[in-house]
């Protein structure tokens, strides 16, 4: 199992000022920031990010809320990485979201949840190695 996770405050979350709260929950939960950045994402950068996410109906959405302001784009390390950083994040929809996690505490909708984090060790070194190549990071 790996260690590493990505994670990405999303623009509402940004737009808002929470960066610094979320990030406080994330270094209180045991991560250690191996890589930081706040950047705008370009249509096409977005497009290549949530690939995966092609097919289904909100796609075009998502490509646009995520480019509708800068993102906080994060490598993060910790033992566990993707399922406690997902334990934390919280529910996909906010209203779901268990008492305490990010998305309970900043999240408004299903689409617009304040945060993202990867679901699986080997999207999370696809999604690092998209945003932070410099890293250099390998399984
Ligand atoms: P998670 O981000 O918790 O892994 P997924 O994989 O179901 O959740 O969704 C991927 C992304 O698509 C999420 N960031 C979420 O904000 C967005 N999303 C999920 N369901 C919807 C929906 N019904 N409408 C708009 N956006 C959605």
């Amino acid at each position: 199992m790996s260690n590493l996770t990505y994670s990405m405050i999303k623009p509402d979350a940004v737009q808002k000022n929470y960066s610094g709260k979320i990030l406080d929950m994330i270094l209180a939960a045991g991560f250690k920031i191996i890589g930081m950045k706040q950047i705008q994402l370009t249509t096409e950068q977005a497009k290549k990010f949530y690939e995966v996410h092609k097919e289904r109906p909100f796609y075009l959405e998502l490509v646009e809320y995520i480019t509708s302001g800068p993102v906080v784009a994060l490598a993060l390390k910790k033992d566990n990485a993707v399922l406690d950083l997902r334990t934390l994040l919280g529910a996909t929809d906010p209203n779901e979201a268990a008492e305490g996690t990010i998305r309970k505490n900043f999240g408004e909708s299903k689409a617009v949840n304040a945060i993202h984090g990867s679901d699986s060790d080997e999207n999370a070194l696809i999604e690092i190695n998209f945003m932070f190549s410099h890293l250099e990071l390998s399984c």
